[in-house]
């Protein structure tokens, strides 16, 4: 493995939007944090670069509907979050914005080298505008129906119900968010970014020189380049945003997936004059972390305007987590469905590192996972307080009690004492192994194997007994003891920052290197440690039974807003309705739709005949657990390709508020074909 001079450790700017929640500390900055921690253990220059990623519609959505400007948006949960992660021990080296002048300077002139390179190419094409606003709409500015599954409000770039990217011009009766009205077409003129051009470098670079990035993120890359990269806009008809750098470019601004990469750089260049030695030289390792929905912008888009701008270093690795759920439901800001990360602070105060443990051990690392508070407070109880805190507790109170706090001379080794000292070097290299490789569930599960070694020695050992037969043996087992607790002040540090710092203060020792990590003579003999505290304490049932109540409340108002029932339609004739012809069925097969993450194709009995309908209800049934189920559907509606499939009919379901879908079916069983009424 090529050994590097210098790290640069970037984690995903968040959108200054919204607060933190845990599945962003769960899926980016934890992970990020314990991996630049270790590496500033083992002296390596390191830089650890975030900050919030301020333009794009999200923003400016938000801003109209408070009726403020994105500035105060920006400004507002730029601080709640700066204050969330360092209140957290996230200590990225800066935490910067993409609104400062230094990332407009900086994005201004990424974008005007490519476009004196000649790398864009130019497009006039035709856009929805708003004349009443007097706006271009972005896609997410306009709504309309979707012509697969008539969801009525779906958005210019997808429908959310049934998974299809749609583009403005698909939908149904489009209308303007902004003013309510029918938007015009309008011709705009926009810069492409070539992504076709550089297909067959990426294929080399990732495919057959990464092969080593983690499966999840591979096959994403693999499946994006299988289908084909088209040129991609990287500028946008918005008043909010980094001006387009070239004439005739007014009102424009570039796209935020062009600019918050880039915040990257401006951030280094803002935290130190040396910032090309980590962007520019082949001696540094360039890692992201990031959530999965960002893999395409840090390993297709960012790297190709890297590689187009031909002065700075590529990636070494994304190691991207899947998504955490949250008692058993998708994390949701929109439904408050979370546990944000300021509120949680409040909650439970001086707790960082037990939510630290317990999101690094159930992390979404290779597949979406879910947080409940259950498990949070069996974490807690069960490993933090059981394990770690009952050894170093044990540990420090009897060398005080028997010893006045003072480290007593070694004796002779047992073959017991020897086999635990053999196993330290053994541990800390399996946590090394597993860091190195962003596999950090099982770092810290090694790292806590370290607790486990101690708590077993001293349960066997029982010093407290010994000590009335043979005083001498016992000053051998807390010298032992005590060494080991000095190690887990190492290995740990980089997952439980706070609690590692009590304890050194109450080992009465300065934060040792990571090659001091192993060794079983970190604490000379007669070293005076400090009086103990408690490193953890439990948490009781009422504090997570007050957490669920939480939750179950904000599910209830979601519950009676989602009885906000969508607005009756205009009515329709008889006639008009007898045109439909709306029947029973029964599902013989159902299989998902390859590289789609909505749709499932089912083979359907109609009792007139045996067809294919796709659906977008992928997210809401396993294919197999619709097999024989009876259904209802629009038997008469006009066949459509979906994704290449032809589509005869409409299963008719029942869609509550929250979105989550239900099959409506008679009640008994009858025959395929029975007509509904
Ligand atoms: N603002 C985060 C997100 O998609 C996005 C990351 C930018 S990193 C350059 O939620
Ligand atoms: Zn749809």
């Amino acid at each position: 493995m090529k050994k590097f001079k210098r790290y640069l450790v970037t984690s995903a700017l968040p959108y200054a939007n919204g607060p933190i929640h845990i599945g962003h500390l769960a899926g980016v900055y934890v992970p990020s944090d314990i991996y630049s921690r270790y590496l500033r253990l083992r002296g390596e220059d390191v830089i650890s670069i975030c900050g919030s990623d301020e333009h794009g519609v999200p923003i400016t959505l938000k801003a109209r509907n408070e009726g403020v400007t994105p500035k105060e948006i920006v400004d507002r949960y730029h601080a709640v979050n700066k204050k969330a992660f360092e209140d957290f021990g996230i200590a990225f080296d800066i935490y910067s914005r993409t609104s400062n002048k230094i990332h407009y300077e900086t994005a201004s002139e990424f974008f005007l080298k490519l476009y004196n390179n000649g790398e864009f190419t130019e497009k006039t094409t035709e856009q929805y505008y708003d004349e009443e606003a007097g706006c271009f709409l972005a896609d997410r500015y306009i709504m309309g129906t979707c012509p697969h599954c008539g969801n009525e409000s779906a958005y210019g770039d997808q429908c959310e119900r049934c998974g299809t990217s749609l583009s403005p011009s698909d939908l149904i009766n489009p209308h303007s968010t902004v003013s309510g009205s029918k938007p015009v077409l309008r011709e705009t003129l926009h810069w492409y970014l070539p992504l076709d051009r550089y297909e067959p470098w990426l294929r080399k670079w990732i495919l057959e020189d990464h092969k080593e990035w983690k499966t999840n993120v591979y096959g994403q890359c693999k499946s994006w380049l299988d289908q084909g990269l088209q040129p991609r806009a990287v500028s946008r008809d918005l008043d909010w945003g980094v001006p387009v750098p070239v004439k005739n470019a007014e009102g424009k601004v570039l796209y935020v997936w062009f600019d918050a990469p880039i915040g990257y750089i401006s951030a280094t260049k803002e935290l130190t004059p040396d910032w090309e030695k980590y962007w520019k030289d082949n001696e540094t390792k360039m890692v992201h972390f990031i959530g999965k929905d960002n893999i395409v912008f840090h390993c297709i888009i960012f790297p190709v305007m890297l590689k187009a701008e031909g002065t700075y270093i590529l990636p070494e690795n994304v190691p991207a987590n899947e998504f955490l759920n949250l008692e058993n439901d998708k994390i949701s800001t929109s439904r408050n469905w979370a546990v944000w990360l300021h509120e949680y602070l409040e909650d439970f105060p001086g707790k960082q590192d037990v939510l630290r443990y317990a999101l690094c051990s159930s992390a979404p690392e290779t597949k979406d996972n879910d947080f409940t508070w259950k498990e949070f407070q069996a974490r807690n109880n069960n490993e933090l307080v059981a394990i770690l805190g009952n050894f170093v507790n044990r540990t420090l109170v009897l060398t005080n009690n028997y010893y006045d706090g003072n480290v007593p001379p070694v004796g002779k080794a047992d073959p017991k004492d020897e086999s635990v000292l053999k196993e330290l070097p053994g541990l800390k290299e399996n946590v090394e192994n597993s860091l190195e490789t962003f596999r950090f569930r099982e770092a810290l599960k090694e790292a806590m194997n370290v607790a486990r070694l101690g708590n077993k020695y001293l349960a066997d050992a029982e010093p407290w007994k010994v000590i009335k037969t043979d005083p001498e043996r016992v000053k051998t087992i807390m010298n032992i003891a005590l060494q080991i607790t000095a190690n887990i002040t190492i290995i740990l540090e980089p997952f439980l920052p706070f609690s590692m710092a009590k304890l050194r203060t109450w080992l009465n020792i300065s934060r040792l290197d990571w090659n001091e990590a192993g060794k079983t003579n970190l604490l000379k003999t007669g070293h005076k440690i400090n009086k103990p505290g408690l490193l953890f304490e439990k948490i009781e049932d009422d504090e997570i039974i007050r957490q669920v109540d939480k939750l179950m409340a904000t599910k209830k108002t979601n519950e009676s807003a989602a009885m906000i029932l969508a607005p009756a339609k205009d009515s329709v004739s008889f006639d008009d309705f007898t045109k439909l012809d709306l029947r029973t069925a029964t599902v013989l097969e159902a299989e998902k739709v390859p590289k789609t993450t909505k749709l499932l194709k089912l083979k359907i009995d109609t009792g007139i005949d045996v067809r294919t309908i796709v659906s977008g209800i992928a997210e809401y049934f396993e294919p197999e657990s619709l097999i024989g189920k009876q259904i209802s559907i629009v038997a008469n509606l006009e066949p459509r390709k979906i994704k290449g499939i032809e589509s005869k009919g409409m299963i008719l379901m029942a869609e509550d508020k929250d979105g989550r879908l239900f099959i409506v079916a008679p009640e008994g069983k009858v025959n395929n074909g029975s007509i509904i009424k």
